[in-house]
C-alpha cells in the first residue's frame, strides 16, 4: 500500500447523496481503488459551514459511511474515515489560513453561490472552506483528487497554497492534481438544468437521491424539465435538460452521445426519460440493497470507522508534525 500514489477525496454529509455525487465522484473512487493508496473521507466539518440539525448530521455521517461501502469501496483496501475524528484537519487548516489571502478566497464561486443561498449565515467558515479542503488533501500528501467539475477551483487554490508554503519551507507538500471524469463531471438540476444538482436543494424534484425508491426515481425523471424540440440531441447550450439526461444515461450505460441519439431517433421524450429512469434504477438498486444490509450492522460500521480514523490520524499527524516544525512551533517536552 505504502509505495502506491495517494488519493484523497470526500463528500459532505449535508443531505442524501445524489447521483451527482455518485457519478461525479464516488463511482470513480471505486474504479481507482486498486491502483492507489486511497483516503476517502466524510467531511463533516465542512458540512458545518451551513446550519445542520445535529441529530440528522450524526445520522447522516453513518449513512454516508455505509453508502461508501455499498458503492463498492473496500474498507480494508482504502482508508475510509470521518474528518472530525482526525483533529489534524482543523489544526492544519488554521496554519494554512495564515498562508491564504482574502483576495483569493473571495474569488471562489462556491462561496459566492452559497453566500447567496444562505444570506442570513455568511460565516467565516463558509469563506475559509477551501483552506480546510486544502488541509484535507495536503495532510495525506495526495497526488490525485477525484472530484466533480465544481471543485476544480478549490483544487487550484489548494495547489497555490501548497506551492506558496513549499516555496518558503522546502518540499513539505505533494502538489495534488484534480481528476475530473470525462462524462458526468457536472450533473445538473432536473428542474433548472443550468444549475448544478445539489443534495441540499430545497426542491426534492431537482435531484435524484441515491436512496430514492424506484418509483420516486421514475417520477422525478418523468417530471424533469426538457424543451419543446422533441429530439434527443446533445446541445448543452440550447437543450440543457436533454443534454443533462443524456449525460446521466451515458454515465450509467457507458453509451456514447451518438449511440444515444441513434437509439432515440424518432422517439419521444417520454420514452427517453423512461429509459434514463430505468437505467438509473438498475444502477442504484444493488447499491441500495447492500446499503440496507450494512445499516443493520451499526457495530460493524463503527468498527470500520474507528479503524479508518486510526490509520488516517497516523499519516496526517506525520505531515502536521513536519509543518509545525517548519513554521517554528516548539514541540512539547514529553516526560
Ligand atoms: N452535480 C454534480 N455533478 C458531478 N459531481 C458532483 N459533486 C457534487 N455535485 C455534483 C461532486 O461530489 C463530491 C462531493 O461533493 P460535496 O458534498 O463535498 O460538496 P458539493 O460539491 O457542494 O455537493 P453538493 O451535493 O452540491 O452539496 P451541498 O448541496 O451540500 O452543497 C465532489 O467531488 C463534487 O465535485
Amino acid at each position: 500500500m505504502e509505495d502506491k500514489k495517494r488519493i484523497f477525496s470526500g463528500v459532505q454529509p449535508s443531505g442524501h447523496l445524489t447521483i451527482g455525487n455518485y457519478l461525479g465522484a464516488i463511482k470513480n473512487w471505486v474504479e481507482l481503488q486498486d491502483d492507489y493508496d486511497s483516503f476517502y473521507c466524510i467531511v463533516d466539518l465542512h458540512a458545518l459551514t451551513v446550519r445542520q440539525d445535529p441529530k440528522e448530521l450524526r445520522r447522516r455521517s453513518l449513512s454516508v459511511f455505509a453508502l461508501y461501502l455499498a458503492c463498492g469501496l473496500d474498507a480494508d483496501k482504502n482508508t475510509i474515515f470521518v474528518q472530525s475524528h482526525v483533529s489534524a484537519h482543523a489544526e492544519l487548516a488554521w496554519i494554512l489560513n495564515c498562508y491564504t489571502y482574502m483576495g483569493e478566497l473571495s474569488r471562489m464561486t462556491q462561496f459566492k453561490e452559497k453566500a447567496r443561498r444562505h444570506k442570513d449565515n455568511i460565516n467565516a467558515g463558509l469563506f475559509t472552506y477551501p483552506v480546510l479542503m486544502a488541509a484535507d488533501i495536503l495532510l495525506y500528501q495526495a497526488h490525485l483528487v477525484p472530484v466533480g467539475a465544481d471543485q476544480k477551483q478549490h483544487l487550484e487554490i489548494t495547489r497555490d497554497i501548497a506551492q506558496r508554503f513549499n516555496s518558503i519551507y522546502g518540499d513539505v507538500f505533494v502538489i495534488p492534481e484534480a481528476y475530473i471524469p470525462k462524462v458526468a463531471a457536472r450533473i445538473m438540476n432536473l428542474q433548472e438544468p443550468t444549475k448544478k444538482m445539489s443534495k441540499s436543494d430545497e426542491n426534492e424534484n431537482a435531484f435524484i437521491s441515491m436512496l430514492d425508491t424506484s418509483d420516486v426515481i421514475m417520477r422525478k425523471f418523468r417530471r424533469a424539465v426538457t424543451d419543446s424540440e422533441a429530439q434527443v440531441r446533445y446541445d448543452e447550450e440550447n437543450k440543457p435538460g436533454i443534454s443533462n439526461l443524456m449525460n446521466i444515461y451515458a454515465a450509467v450505460t457507458g453509451k456514447s452521445y451518438e449511440e444515444i441519439e441513434q437509439e432515440f431517433d424518432g422517439k419521444g421524450y417520454g420514452d427517453f426519460k423512461k429509459a434514463v429512469g430505468e437505467a438509473v434504477v438498475e444502477t442504484l438498486n444493488p447499491i441500495q440493497e447492500r446499503y440496507n444490509d450494512l445499516m443493520k450492522n451499526k457495530d460493524y460500521l463503527q468498527e470500520m470507522m474507528n479503524k479508518g480514523a486510526e490509520r488516517a490520524a497516523r499519516i496526517a499527524n506525520r505531515t502536521l508534525g513536519k509543518v509545525y516544525r517548519k513554521v517554528g512551533l516548539v514541540s512539547p517536552v514529553r516526560g
